[in-house]
């Protein structure tokens, strides 16, 4: 079998979380993977379609899915027999500081003379810093990097110097690729500008057939699987926008930070047809339900109606986020295009200066009335997350959100209407650089422990989740921090067993596992506190190891609250034509 020109690899967040005992907590319970980060960015599979397209072969491996699948998978034995022209690691999250530098040191001691590229959002934040790792020989930073790629591939294909003579041809030539952060000869490092920033998203594709047809082709169905439980819940995404409007002061996604450190001035949308047409496309793969990634209302109401209608008659189940309370007309658009939908809103806090203080300024009269409209009108569930962590939020003002969210239950039972789940969890464990938050701490209240990628990379091998949180604020500490979420965990998981939204065995289930958690924090806490030798800590905290592991997932919730229902899983019949045909066409294609 031809190799392929890039193998985009995906490491675990921490490289060694088989041997390591860190208590995670509920760092990853709002999100569909476990604490180690398993899921691949979304972006390999838009890199990976573009790069077929334009005839280069590209295959995903989800390394963190095989170690996590397979307690015995020699990781280094897998990677030692790969055979590609170049490696592509993301660093998109920062949690995974560890385990990418980690996986890219061992493929460049396997494998000296196969170049590694490094890309995400966190890559393109600490480019300076991480070009000086000796693991890594090129950056492509921005949201954007399909193109780039592309010509960084052919680049290599074509016989380029990874690392050319100063003033060569090759060196002339990797002065050009935009976004590229490259090293010559010599060793010191060019930073190309940020000069590839696409203004709609027309041209991507989430191809879930080219990730079918890879499986098949690498014989490898562990690799492409983005979460533990994908092939009992195989939710699809499709992304309504690349950047955003909004300021929100503690994310590293918001228009500051994207204009400050990956030159997009402006978000940037699939027309509203497109983006319909690829929710049907996914349609056939998969019975499951499809995630909308970000608030089809950013382009304005005209965009959001426009998309609503280019879905009409739409029959399986869609999650809409929204950053703040979609307009009446539009939940009643939605009604009458979508049969199946859900929503999702991040409240963040039920007090109004803290919401305001964060970024949100909509008062709580606001979703009180969008809550009563979408059940008016048919929505099938209505999801209401808040974070622990941020500004001028304190440990009781935390309480009285626990306490807001029953009495939005109440009304809701008034009603008798069930479909309103609330979520609770801390803002762990980094703070995202490039947040306003992150770039003035001070003047949001906030303290640093960690700024530089090395530090970020040492904290996520502490002992708890309590030490590896990169920040605290002056209106809580980092016990603080974790006593609330515990806390209002615990309180509300009760709230959701009294009002019957989850049942009551799953709520003592999760109860104990809160107050299993909250003890082996106390323990570690005790272990860091004694005066004792790093070897002799050790020791005491890996004599923990098996009962962290146990503590290890779902801390604040049962993931599977999350989950939405669902009409089936893969439609592998379907999948499987696809397969066939997009085969078939190939080799006509190729056929003289
Ligand atoms: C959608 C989204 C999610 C989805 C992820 C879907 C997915 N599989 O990618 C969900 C909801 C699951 C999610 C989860 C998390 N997210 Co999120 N997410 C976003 C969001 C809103 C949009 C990102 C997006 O859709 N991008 C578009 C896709 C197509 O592109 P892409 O995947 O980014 O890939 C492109 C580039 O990044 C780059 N690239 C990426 N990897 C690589 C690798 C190589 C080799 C190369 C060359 C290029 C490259 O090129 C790609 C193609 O152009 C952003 C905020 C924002 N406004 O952007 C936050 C954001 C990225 N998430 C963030 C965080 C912190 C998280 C979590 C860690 C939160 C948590 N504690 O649970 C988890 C991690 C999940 C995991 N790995 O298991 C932070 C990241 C900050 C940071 N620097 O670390 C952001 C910036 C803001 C935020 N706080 O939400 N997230
Ligand atoms: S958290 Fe705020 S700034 Fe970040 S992507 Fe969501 S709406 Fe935009």
């Amino acid at each position: 079998m031809r190799s392929p020109d890039l193998i985009l690899l995906h490491a675990p967040s921490v490289y060694d979380f088989r041997k390591e005992s860190i208590l995670y907590g509920p760092v990853s319970d709002m999100v569909p993977s476990t604490p180690i980060f398993e899921m691949y960015p979304i972006g390999f599979t838009t890199m990976a379609e573009y790069l077929e397209r334009h005839g280069m072969r590209t295959r995903i491996i989800n390394l963190a899915m095989h170690m996590l699948q397979d307690r015995d998978f020699d990781a280094e034995r897998f990677l030692s027999r790969l055979d590609t022209l170049a490696f592509g690691i993301d660093l998109h999250w920062l949690p995974h500081a560890h385990g990418s530098l980690e996986v890219a040191s061992i493929l460049k001691k396997q494998h000296p003379s196969i170049p590694v590229i490094f890309g995400g959002f966190s890559a393109t934040y600490f480019h300076r810093e991480l070009a000086l790792y000796p693991q890594v020989d090129y950056i492509l930073r921005g949201d954007s990097t399909e193109f780039p790629l592309k010509l960084l591939i052919e680049h290599l294909k074509t016989g380029g110097h990874v690392r050319p003579a100063l003033g060569s041809a090759d060196f002339r030539h990797l002065a050009t690729i935009p976004n590229l952060v490259w090293k010559d000869r010599e060793g010191d490092v060019h930073i190309n500008p940020i000069s590839h920033v696409p203004e709609t998203l027309d041209d991507l594709l989430i191809d879930y057939v080219g990730v079918m047809r890879s499986v098949v082709r690498y014989r490898d169905l562990v690799s492409y699987i983005p979460f533990k439980s994908w092939l009992r819940y195989p939710a699809t995404a499709a992304i309504a926008v690349r950047g955003c409007q909004n300021h929100c002061v503690t994310c590293g996604g918001s228009a500051n930070s994207f204009a400050a450190f990956f030159n997009r001035t402006q978000p940037a949308y699939p027309s509203p047809e497109k983006l319909a047409s690829d929710i049907r496309r996914l349609e056939k793969f998969s019975h499951a339900p499809v995630m909308v990634l970000g608030d089809i209302q950013l382009s304005g109401q005209d965009y959001a109606l426009r998309f609503l209608e280019a879905l009409a008659g739409y029959r399986k189940p869609v999650i809409f986020e929204f950053f703040r309370p979609p307009s009446r007309p539009l939940l009643e658009q939605m009604s009458r295009s979508i049969k199946n939908y859900v929503i999702e809103i991040s409240m963040e806090s039920h007090d109004e200066q803290v919401r305001k203080a964060f970024g949100r300024a909509y008062t709580n009269g606001d979703l009180e009335r969008c809550i009563e409209d979408a059940f008016e009108l048919g929505c099938q569930r209505f999801d209401l997350f808040f974070m622990v962590g941020i500004k001028q939020q304190t440990y009781q003002s935390v309480m009285e959100t626990v306490e807001y969210t029953r009495s939005l239950l109440a009304r809701q039972e008034r009603n008798h209407n069930p479909r309103l789940l609330p979520f609770i969890s801390p803002m762990a464990p980094f703070l995202d650089p490039g947040s306003l938050a992150f770039e003035q701490p001070e003047k949001h209240g906030y303290r640093l422990f960690c700024r530089t990628l090395e530090e970020h990379r040492q904290a996520l091998l502490a002992p708890s989740w309590k030490y590896v949180l990169n920040y605290e604020t002056v209106w809580m500490n980092r016990d603080q921090i974790v006593a609330a979420t515990y806390e209002a965990a615990a309180r509300l998981n009760q709230i959701k067993g009294e009002y019957g939204l989850i049942p009551l065995r799953d709520a003592e289930a999760t109860a104990c596992r809160i107050a299993f958690a909250r003890q082996l924090m106390d323990q570690i806490d005790e272990i860091m506190s004694k005066n004792l030798t790093q070897e002799q800590r050790q020791r005491h905290l890996r004599a923990l190891k098996d009962s962290v592991e146990n503590a290890n997932l779902g801390t604040v919730c049962d993931k599977r609250e999350l989950e939405v229902p669902q009409l089936g899983g893969i439609n592998w019949l379907h999948a499987t034509s696809l397969i066939v045909n997009d085969w078939l066409k190939d080799r006509k294609r190729l056929l003289p």
